[in-house]
């Protein structure tokens, strides 16, 4: 079957990508070398005066080079030689001696887009899922294929740099107001429209009129804006990645080259930087993160596990921040019915309002029209009874941390559920086997981990017990995957993954803090290394009594290793509880963020000293961090090192150019990390010690990765 297939319409060729048997359209080899022909047997055909081009994909356009490809590549030379292959295609569509005109619904990205820029003309429709944007920078390398050069031609270096500096995608209505597409329309009407554009573009030459309004025109349109606007640029990138990663500054450099010295050596420049990025470690380990995600969307989460039961209705028990934050999330993403109970009304109405806030958000942000946002609104009802809960397939609890409220909870709900329904608990410090001891039906009981605040936390640990069944598992899955998360299927088992490993981390740092450094040194120090917050930070937004709850939990688990500092107790007895409570180790003032409060230490006895040099504390808190890690994936509380980096990146920003724990372990080396263990427990303490998988993983030299 051909990938390119078109037939001759009144002198537009309409013409459609259709890779066979693929899910999405990507620029390959094979694609590259089928366009070429297409476009000289176009250019042949006397009959064709114009082109019009889609894609034959339901909700893609073309998702960009061919990633797959990517890793092949063996030297800087070889990957320089692609992006100038990529260039000179997309060089032969914007010299096309006859008009051609993209017909975009769907998602247009990377290569796809550069495709697009390069067409005379570009309809879109204004569908949700057509989106527009140049994602590279997040796999560590850039827009290789003209997309440095052609994007801030269209619409001025600083609306370019917006969308490639974040790797940013834009939905189509966006993308016309900045000038990238020339018409929006609805998706019934994409074909008969391009083809008109294309008949009308045949005749008469179109100009377009730039957008961007006065201060782009000021910044972009003479030599010392546009110095502004790379400045500003550059201490936005470098505040933003702290240096680690690269790929944002090449693009920089690629771009203001362009702009400086023209089209043709801003090209060289692309394709000589993209060269250098790919085989960088940096974008190594992101390409891997895209694999090792894509896989985790395949996963149902058990070893021959049913596809997941259709989820119609959704219960919530439990009206609190999370369980509103369940709710809302559910509507807004996947739009069904959902139930809210509480024990009083007065919980629900609360509940109701913070859920319906989440609906809000999207109308404010003009994601949704006010005909969407009514619609989904009507999804949300709530009651002080179980009333309702005879319709839903999946109920999730997020009630008070107890393990009584929680069986009684789980027992009231059976009572009404129907015979098939699973119950999850969003417990994050109770085994789900205990509240499962409840059940009478504890195949279909299983934890659903969320992390706070739920609408925007990518993360969800699912939790089977021994008892629970392969279809339970993936329904669970298969759900949160509807939410939008990334999930992983971990072991039930205390902290689960997420917080069993950063017991420790955390745990480190308040002896940092008991030693006298500084919280914001601590922070600074993580920052740089690449989290996106700090370990202190962290702290006063989970919460400080959140956090030393569930550090009492993995202590009584796992003992002296995991004991949390006293210290931190007397900050929760003074009512210092993190952000929530206005006061942590930082000062809030109106929801902002201020300075440390003093006032901490002499809650902690200390007084900062500024005696630990900052590789220290990086080495203390990662160290901690790993040792745990390599421990609990040896008990197998992840299914595999994929699942533990991936649950690192997403549940706490673990650095993703540093690919996840496990991978910075192995670059580190198990024999290293042991001495230095050895080192550390020497002088601070049995905590340090190294676990027996990192001795055994030392003495046999096993990786994690092959
Ligand atoms: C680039 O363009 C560089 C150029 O500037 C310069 C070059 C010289 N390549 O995510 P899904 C696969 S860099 C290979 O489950 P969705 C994906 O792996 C590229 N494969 O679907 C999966 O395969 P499988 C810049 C790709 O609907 C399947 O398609 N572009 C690519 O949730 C379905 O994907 C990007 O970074 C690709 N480029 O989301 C876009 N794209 O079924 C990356 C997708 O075998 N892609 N696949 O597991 C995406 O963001 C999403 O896949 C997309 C669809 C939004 C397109």
């Amino acid at each position: 079957m051909a990938i390119f297939a078109w037939e001759v319409k009144d002198g537009v060729a309409v013409v459609t990508l259709d890779t066979p048997g693929a899910p999405v359209n990507v620029i390959s080899r094979t694609v590259k070398e089928e366009m070429y022909e297409m476009l000289a047997a176009l250019e042949r055909d006397t009959d064709v005066k114009a082109v019009a081009f889609f894609s034959g994909k339901p909700d893609n356009f073309i998702a960009g080079a061919d990633i797959e490809e990517f890793v092949q590549l063996k030297s800087a030379a070889d990957a320089e030689q692609l992006a100038r292959d990529g260039q000179a295609l997309i060089d032969r569509v914007a010299t096309f001696t006859k008009p051609i005109v993209a017909g975009i619904h769907g998602s247009c990205l990377g290569g796809g887009l550069e495709f697009a820029l390069a067409c005379r003309y570009r309809v879109a429709t204004d569908h949700p899922k057509t989106q527009l944007g140049l994602p590279e920078i997040q796999l560590g390398i850039l827009p290789a294929a003209g997309g440095c050069q052609r994007l801030p031609r269209l619409i001025g270096a600083r609306a370019a740099l917006d969308i490639i500096l974040a790797g940013k995608s834009e939905r189509a209505a966006k993308a016309f107001r900045l000038g990238i597409v020339d018409e929006l329309v609805p998706p019934s009407i994409l074909q008969e429209i391009s083809i008109a554009a294309a008949r009308r573009l045949a005749q008469a030459p179109f100009r377009r009129r730039r957008k961007g309004g006065f201060l782009g025109l000021l910044l972009d349109g003479n030599p010392i804006g546009r110095l502004l606007v790379f400045y500003m640029a550059r201490k936005q990138v470098l505040a933003q990645t702290k240096g680690n990663y690269p790929a944002p500054l090449a693009a920089l450099e690629a771009v203001r080259h362009g702009l400086s010295r023209g089209m043709r050596e801003g090209l060289r420049r692309e394709a000589q930087l993209f060269g250098q990025l790919t085989l960088s470690d940096v974008s190594r380990k992101l390409v891997q993160i895209f694999f090792a995600t894509r896989e985790l969307k395949k996963d149902l989460g058990a070893p021959g596990a049913p596809p997941p039961a259709e989820v119609h209705r959704l219960a919530v028990v439990g009206s609190g921040f999370m369980g509103a934050g369940i709710a809302g999330t559910t509507v807004v993403q996947v739009g069904i019915d959902v139930r809210l109970k509480d024990a009083d009304l007065g919980r629900v109405a609360k509940g109701l309002l913070a859920a319906r806030d989440l609906v809000n958000e999207r109308l404010t942000r003009r994601r949704i029209t006010k005909f969407e946002h009514a619609r989904l609104v009507a999804f949300l009802s709530g009651s002080d009874q179980y009333t309702g809960f005879g319709g839903a397939e999946l109920v999730i609890e997020a009630v008070f941390e107890e393990l009584a409220v929680k069986q009684q909870v789980l027992r009231e709900c059976e009572a009404v559920l129907p015979a098939g329904a699973v119950f999850a608990s969003n417990t994050s410090t109770i085994p789900i086997g205990r509240i499962a001891e409840a059940s009478r039906r504890p195949e279909q009981v299983i934890g659903m981990h969320f992390f706070s605040p739920v609408a925007r936390m990518p993360l969800l640990e699912v939790i089977p017990t021994a008892a629970t069944a392969p279809q339970t598992v993936s329904t669970a899955v298969g759900f949160g995957r509807r939410l939008g998360k990334t999930v992983i299927v971990v072991k039930d088992a205390p902290g689960f993954w997420v917080n069993r490993i950063l017991g420790p981390y955390m745990n480190e740092a308040a002896q940092l803090l008991l030693s006298g450094v500084r919280p914001e040194e601590i922070d600074r120090a993580m920052v740089q290394f690449g989290f996106p917050v700090g370990p202190i930070t962290l702290l006063d937004e989970v919460g400080i009594d959140v956090a030393q709850h569930a550090g009492e939990v993995l202590q009584a688990a796992f003992g002296e290793r995991m004991t949390p500092p006293a210290a931190l107790a007397a900050l929760v007895k003074d009512g210092r509880l993190g952000r929530k409570a206005g006061k942590g180790f930082y000062q809030y003032s109106n929801g902002k963020k201020g300075g440390v409060d003093p006032a901490i230490y002499p809650l902690l006895g200390v007084q900062p000293n500024g005696g630990i040099p900052t590789a220290e504390i990086v080495q203390r808190l990662t160290y901690a961090m790993l040792n745990e890690a390599a421990r609990a994936v040896a008990e197998g509380v992840v299914r595999s090192p994929r699942d533990g980096d991936i649950g690192a990146i997403y549940g706490f920003g673990f650095p993703p150019f540093r690919g996840g724990p496990l991978r910075y372990l192995d670059d580190l080396g198990a024999d290293r990390l042991f001495a230095e263990l050895q080192r550390l427990a020497e002088r601070l303490g049995p905590r340090f010690a190294p676990s027996e998988a990192i001795v055994d993983q030392a003495r046999s030299r096993a990786r994690f990765y092959p």
